[in-house]
């Protein structure tokens, strides 16, 4: 009897059992189509609605660090007591046709004992900038994380053996700057890559594309990608290099699809497909290229467009450091820039090519101190702004810029005024103040259809114009005429 009982008990425990994982089946069975579901989603094929969702913190930031940094930095464009030809720094190892294995050596002394993740990140947020885009990987190959994909990067390779990204992706969450990274295309330290290239690694349309390029798309690019995304959470994926024949169309389509899977709402630029037409940057229309900005290089739209753009600059002549290259623009032109690439509806991001040691050269330092003065007062004009329906300016040097959503208006000045100084194209509302920004005063102004809108500009203000004031913000209620 007590056997029988026993047998009932076990028979209905493997039963109860039975049903379990076949429930369980079950409900796999049912999360399969919605998994699927997920990885078949078309990022290309995105609606405008939830594009404008994805871009809005950007187009809303307007200002950036560029940062370009790496192994080449050591030699800092000289070679063997030379000075190397060409402006960038970052290409030495292509300018000088450098081995893989001497190219290494600079590698085996990148020590930044200087570095300080925190101070770069205060230094971005005192220079108002709002998001950082640095070079994780550039042409030469060499990795600024603990890559588990390669040996070759700083913390496998290199003395300094910390990881860069780790310390600078936490300083910025804590600044609350954006973090984005570049990652070039172009490898020419990868075998199946552009090192077969030497000593031409730079594979130009006319140079033979490696037969194994697609096995280092697929096993290192992709996993790296998949390694930066995981382990520093970024907001932007910039490509580069996206220029040599091995890359085509294709990868580069699919290439997008893949980094969106990884981070659906992570921005990626145009490089990342072969639609770029020359430094001006932005896309061909002959047909349908993925990515979600145009990049100018080292220059600025001629005028407003309709798509997204951002034109990156260096502040000398280099975006990798070079000992010898003191070219520095000045903090006007650069806060003129900054000024014309928002009124003409364009993102700036601005280069520093930090040392060996992991120091910001003191003459970017200095100049973006002033501009984060000046943005402390006139910001308004630039964040969360949109371009003008109409005039995005008015001669040489005004500006317009308009809050975004509403009827306030910013005229941006470049130049000192005289005592009056006139607009054609605002009217501004009745009996509204017009301000200008850092002063508390309101100034006189009267409206009338032929000549537009006089602006009087008190001389005790007047006289406040000096060589540290770059450029005025005049604040108006008003509307478009
Ligand atoms: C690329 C990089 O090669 C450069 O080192 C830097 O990172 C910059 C931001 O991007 O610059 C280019 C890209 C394309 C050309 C020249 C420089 N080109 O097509 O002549």
């Amino acid at each position: 009897m007590a056997g029988k009982i026993i047998n009932l008990k076990l028979i209905s425990l493997c039963f109860l059992i039975l049903l379990v994982l076949f429930m369980n089946a079950c409900k796999s069975d049912k999360k399969k189509p919605e998994k699927a579901k997920i990885e078949t989603v078309n990022y290309l094929k995105e609606s405008e609605e939830s594009f404008d969702q994805r871009m809005k913190w950007w187009r809303d930031d307007r200002f950036g660090m560029f940062i370009h940094w790496g192994v080449y930095a050591v030699p800092a464009g000289i070679y063997n007591n030379k000075e190397v030809k060409g402006h960038n720094g970052e290409w030495i190892m292509n300018n000088a046709q450098i081995p893989v294995i001497e190219y290494e050596k600079f590698a085996k002394q990148f020590d930044p004992a200087k570095f300080d993740a925190n101070e770069w990140a205060k230094t971005m947020k005192d220079a108002g900038m709002k998001y950082v885009v640095i070079t994780s990987k550039h042409h030469d190959g060499f990795g600024l994380w603990d890559s588990k994909v390669s040996d070759y990067d700083v913390v496998d390779f290199a003395p300094f053996g910390k990881d860069i990204l780790k310390a600078l992706s936490k300083a910025c969450k804590k600044q609350g700057i954006k973090f984005g990274l570049y990652y070039s295309i172009i490898d020419w330290h990868h075998p199946e890559a552009q090192a077969i290239n030497y000593p031409n690694y730079n594979n130009w349309e006319d140079l033979k594309a490696n037969p194994k390029f697609s096995s280092y798309l697929e096993n290192y690019m992709k996993p790296q990608l998949k390694e930066l995304i995981e382990n520093y959470d970024p907001e932007i994926i910039w490509f580069d290099g996206e220029w040599i024949p091995d890359f085509t169309h294709e990868q580069g389509l699919e290439l997008y699809q893949y980094v969106r899977s990884l981070k659906p709402s992570i921005l990626i630029n145009n490089r990342v497909d072969k639609g770029r037409s020359g430094m001006q940057g932005m896309n061909k229309e002959d047909k349908k290229y993925a990515g979600d900005f145009g990049t100018p290089e080292q220059e600025i739209l001629e005028t407003t467009s309709t798509l997204d753009w951002e034109s990156c600059m260096t502040m000398n002549d280099t975006w990798g450091f070079k000992t010898n290259d003191h070219h520095w623009k000045s903090t006007e032109v650069l806060i003129h820039n900054l000024i014309d690439v928002t009124a003409k509806g364009g993102n700036y991001l601005l280069n520093v090519g930090p040392t060996a040691e992991g120091l910001i050269p003191k003459p970017s330092i200095d100049r973006l101190k002033q501009i984060g003065k000046w943005l402390k007062i006139n910001g308004e004009a630039i964040y969360a702004t949109e371009k003008l329906q109409n005039n995005y300016k008015q001669g040489d040097h005004i500006r317009f810029t308009k809050e975004k959503g509403k009827s306030v208006y910013f005229s941006i000045v470049m130049k000192k005024p005289g005592k009056t100084i006139i607009l054609k194209n605002l009217r501004p509302d009745e009996n509204s103040t017009i301000q200008l920004l850092g002063m508390e005063k309101s100034l006189k102004w009267e409206f009338n259809a032929e000549e537009g809108l006089k602006i009087v500009i008190p001389k005790e203000i007047l006289n406040t114009w000096n060589k540290n004031t770059y450029a005025w913000t005049f604040k108006i209620n008003g509307n478009e005429i």
